[in-house]
């Protein structure tokens, strides 16, 4: 019978897609859509939206901090750190691969006049080893040093999490020298998941932490900024400043105070998922992953060997409805959330076979 007079779609027709891009793609839950409609609101900007205010509170109460701030998102979060922490002409020290350098429009340059003096990490760890020698002197024909930024988990070194002693001793012999220590924890909940330990245990040395609503935590937009009092009022001036005062923003808050409360138990699913897509990656031929590496929701994948490009693996990907994005010209990367469960981390290993075998 010709598809057009056919009343059943084709099985491939109900598939629906396995977006893999990201964990800031989840759409918010029923439960979250409900409280965004019944949310008591105000406007943020006089601090009269009840439930940003409750939602800040709750985020500086798990994270044992004075203060919290809710933010658009988590590079604005990010860079107002870096503004409150630094002077123009100082040096901001992350790592390589880190996305406080690599995906934030060069805006610690373009609104905090700071250069990145960027270190090779370990799997995206850095060591105070590592950081040590790249301190600039205090000698006044040299740029100062102003912020170290860690970032925990590591997005592109593929979810990877700071030993607590490392990231602990770095933010100890930072503060002898003087010198701050800001957490990019954009996916703090998924290492503390992964390491069986509190966002307030990882957290507690950092001068700052920066963490998102809005990636496995899932809800529809926002982050949060949480610290002393002192840093968080000068952020609240930043964040006006950055254009991210908002108004009746209880409607989002409303999705956040459930990311937060509910959402964190939920994460070692997607971690398992990622294990699993891991292992199933690493037993195709031409593929190359060390599947023992995958602790939270993130795989980064080499296709060299299969003879394909990252972008072509890719294209090949999406016409079977399975989304990942190219990280480098022979690299991808696969993340796991709410919205993809066992069945489509399947589909995605079939697709992939058969990329492979083409
Ligand atoms: N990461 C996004 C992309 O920008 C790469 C993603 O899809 O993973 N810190 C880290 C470690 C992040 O991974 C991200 C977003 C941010 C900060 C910025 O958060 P948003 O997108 O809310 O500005």
């Amino acid at each position: 019978m010709p598809r057009e007079m056919s009343d059943t779609p084709e099985a491939s027709e109900l598939e629906t897609i396995v977006d893999l891009r990201s964990d800031t793609v989840t759409k918010p839950t029923p439960e979250m859509r409900r409280a965004m409609a019944e949310a008591e609101v105000g406007d943020d900007v006089y601090g009269e939206d009840p439930t940003v205010n409750r939602l800040e509170a709750r985020a500086a109460e798990v994270f044992c901090r004075e203060a919290a701030l809710f933010v658009p998102s988590g590079t604005m979060g990010n860079q107002i750190a870096i503004k409150c922490f630094t002077h123009h002409g100082n040096e901001v020290i992350c790592e390589e691969a880190g996305h406080i350098y690599n995906y934030e429009m060069a805006a610690m340059s373009a609104l905090s006049g700071c250069i990145a003096r960027v270190i090779r990490g370990q799997d995206g760890v850095l060591t105070w080893a590592m950081i040590e020698p790249q301190i600039r002197p205090k000698i006044y024909y040299r740029a100062q040093t102003g912020l170290i930024s860690l970032e925990n988990t590591h997005n592109m070194a593929g979810g990877t999490v700071y030993p607590q002693e490392i990231a602990d001793e770095i933010c100890g012999k930072a503060h002898e020298r003087g010198l701050p220590v800001h957490l990019d924890g954009a996916r703090i909940f998924n290492a503390a998941v992964a390491q069986g330990k509190s966002v307030r245990e990882l957290s507690s040395k950092f001068d700052s932490v920066m963490f998102c609503l809005s990636k496995g935590l899932g809800a529809p937009v926002g982050s949060m900024l949480v610290g002393s009092r002192e840093f968080i009022e000068k952020a609240r001036v930043y964040r006006k400043m950055f254009g991210g005062g908002m108004r009746q923003a209880g409607v989002l808050a409303a999705a956040g105070l459930i990311a937060l409360e509910k959402m964190p138990q939920r994460l070692v699913k997607d971690h398992q998922n990622a294990r699993r897509l891991a292992e199933g990656l690493a037993s195709i031929r031409g593929i190359r992953i060390d599947a023992a590496k995958v602790v939270t929701n993130i795989v980064i994948l080499d296709v060299k060997d299969t003879s394909k490009t990252a972008a072509q693996v890719s294209s090949a990907m999406k016409e079977r409805k399975i989304l990942a994005n190219p990280t480098s010209a022979f690299t991808l990367r696969m993340v796991t959330h709410l919205d993809v469960d066992e069945s489509g981390i399947e589909r995605a290993l079939a697709a992939m076979r058969e990329i492979t075998r083409s």
